[in-house]
């Protein structure tokens, strides 16, 4: 960077950002300092400087105007949880389901490696607000990068540069966040955070989750934690508007493990049924919801983020023509597949092109027996270009929640639907969540793992404390908490064909959803919780055979039996912390379930 884009820290009015600068800079020992200013201009800059140095390609600029093409190292794809830490004062304010390590002594391991590691790299300093400006839910985050690459990502994903300045003023308080890319060594990658200095460390990885600090760090594991201190709730959620036929909106909030869903749902197109009825959806954010109390005493709901960074793999016109229109222009692309004409390609995104260049950069043809796009590839792409975004999703104040949704990958076992009976049932439900792994995380693809409200790789704090706070914030709210609910759309039948159609017909659920979440729709207890009839999920429509239909809503005793005992068994786990509450509605759904086979027997 030359002089006169260099920002001398003297000028920086508010001293202790200027002081840690000032610090990290000494330590790390910068060529030189550059502040983001978040411009158009200054974006270009670094964009043409990455294409110069090969980090980058420009794509077709009539197909893809203003947008880039990255490969990511081979070894540096997703985020790295068994690397990943939370450095807690003690191990059991960290909890049994985080990694570990008293902060003197990660500092003691981490520290060192950013001592000189920027020599001769330009050191890159990110004003960020999380949140929409002036919202009083809005936080400033600092994060300080040598990777010109994470920049460009954390200007697409949060509110950068000045605007953030604004908000911090002369005595604000920000969450700090060092990056390096290090020698991209897997050895030496570590994600640490240390929520008693409101500090993330991260070395060595360049990937989203771990790298682009505002986002899984601070937005979910720094920020829960100052959740449960406050009375808030931060959370692993997508959050979308319905509007029914009469003009009513309804705000759903959804929480679901990594790369199950999340941006499709947030960006769902109704079945023409439901458009030509009048039905809208409407986005307003697709992975983090901050949820806070309003004066009314609803809980209300912001996106903090700016962006998405979606999955590529399996997006599609069909699958979500909102998501694809959303990365069309202005959009950097990571891993996926490169064209001859510099456009781009993914497994999903219609027919193969005769001939590419695959994620790790070899020449790849339909023939090739690996996928052309890495499993995890991305797309960073600004919220707002998405046609369904809603008007309402910079509200400062955000949206009121009606109904919080959890849901999991479940091959069985699991309806398509259902309700739980109260806010407490509610809670026990998403603690108890369990769902396959993905490709968003390193290892184990496919694998059943409890995920309790998809918060298990983002949870800053003590799960079962948590816990805990959920019910705490429910009572609280008592009257007033949204109505919970749990989903599945990937059951399969024995052959291992999905019996949900998903994606757009997911509105048959949401409107059953939004029906009783206003003490509307027809439902049917059963001992899990209460269960749509099929004619209120719209099955005859949809022409599902009448077995399909009567499996995707089917409770069955027997493996509900053994999978509320393996529950028992993983809550045992949490030991002294695990609230009554919790172990309670365990005991109670077991009971029911017994119950209910009796009854069963007895036919
Ligand atoms: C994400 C994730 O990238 O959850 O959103 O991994
Ligand atoms: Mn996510």
């Amino acid at each position: 960077m030359t002089g006169k884009h260099r920002r001398e820290t003297e000028s920086m009015a508010n001293q202790k950002l200027q002081q840690w600068v000032d610090e990290v800079s000494a330590c790390t020992g910068a060529d030189s300092v550059y502040w983001c200013d978040g411009s158009e201009e200054e974006i270009e800059r670094l964009n043409q400087m990455m294409v110069e140095d090969g980090t980058l390609v420009r794509l077709d600029p009539e197909k893809h105007p203003n947008s880039f093409y990255a490969r990511s190292d081979v070894n540096d794809v997703a985020r790295v949880e068994d690397r990943t830490f939370i450095c807690a004062a003690t191990l059991d304010d960290a909890g049994p389901t985080n990694n570990w390590m008293a902060p003197d002594q990660m500092h003691a391991v981490i520290d060192p490696l950013f001592e000189g590691c920027m020599q001769g790299r330009t050191m890159y300093v990110i004003p960020y607000l999380m949140g929409p400006p002036g919202s009083p839910m809005a936080k400033v985050g600092i994060e300080i990068t040598d990777s010109p690459y994470v920049v460009a990502n954390m200007r697409i994903m949060t509110r950068m540069g000045q605007v953030a300045l604004d908000e911090l003023g002369d005595e604000g308080d920000f969450g700090k966040g060092l990056h390096s890319t290090g020698n991209l060594d897997p050895e030496q990658r570590y994600i640490c955070h240390f929520p008693d200095e409101n500090l993330i460390m991260s070395f060595s990885s360049n990937y989203g989750g771990n790298a682009l600090l505002g986002k899984k760090c601070f937005a979910l594991r720094l920020a829960s934690v100052l959740a449960n201190r406050e009375g808030w709730l931060a959370e692993h959620m997508l959050i979308l508007g319905l509007t029914d036929p009469e003009g009513n909106k309804t705000y759903v909030a959804a929480a679901f493990p990594s790369a199950c869903g999340k941006t499709n749902l947030a960006m769902l197109v109704p079945p023409e049924s439901f458009t030509a009825a009048g039905w809208r959806v409407e986005t307003i954010g697709d992975d983090i919801a901050w949820l806070k109390f309003g004066d009314d005493g609803r809980l209300y709901a912001i996106n903090p983020e700016f962006g998405f960074f979606g999955v590529a793999p399996g997006t599609s016109q069909e699958t979500n023509p909102n998501a694809l229109a959303s990365c069309r222009a202005n959009t950097l692309f990571t891993n996926v597949a490169l064209l001859p004409d510099n456009t781009i390609w993914w497994e999903g995104l219609g027919d193969p092109p005769p001939e590419a260049t695959d994620w790790k950069g070899n020449p790849w043809t339909p023939e090739s027996d690996i996928p052309a796009a890495h499993p995890n590839s991305r797309f960073t792409a600004p919220a707002e270009q998405c046609p369904c975004i809603s008007p309402d999703w910079e509200s400062p104040q955000g949206v009121p929640i009606s109904a919080i949704v959890f849901g999991g990958r479940r091959t069985s076992t699991t309806p398509l639907v259902y309700q739980a009976r109260s806010w407490q049932h509610g809670t026990y439900v998403g603690a108890t969540m369990t769902s396959e792994k993905t490709a968003a995380a390193v290892g184990g693809l496919g694998e059943l793992r409890h995920d309790p409200m998809a918060m298990l790789p983002f949870c800053g704090y003590h799960m079962a404390d948590y816990w805990q706070h959920w019910l705490d914030v429910g009572e609280t709210g008592g009257e007033k908490m949204p109505t919970v609910f749990h989903v599945n759309w990937f059951r399969r039948d024995a052959e291992g064909n999905w019996l949900w159609p998903g994606f757009g017909e997911n509105m048959r659920v949401l409107k059953w959803i939004v029906d009783r979440a206003a003490g509307g729709g027809d439902a049917v207890d059963s001992p899990i919780g209460w269960l749509p009839t099929p004619e209120a999920v719209g099955f005859e429509e949809l022409g599902l055979a009448d077995e399909v239909a009567a499996t995707l809503l089917d409770v069955d005793i027997g493996e509900w039996l053994a999978e509320v005992r393996e529950r028992g068994e993983y809550l045992a786990g949490f030991g002294e912390k695990l609230p009554e509450a919790i172990a309670s509605e365990n005991d109670a759904l077991l009971q029911r379930l017994e119950l209910s086979g009796q009854d069963k027997d007895q036919e």
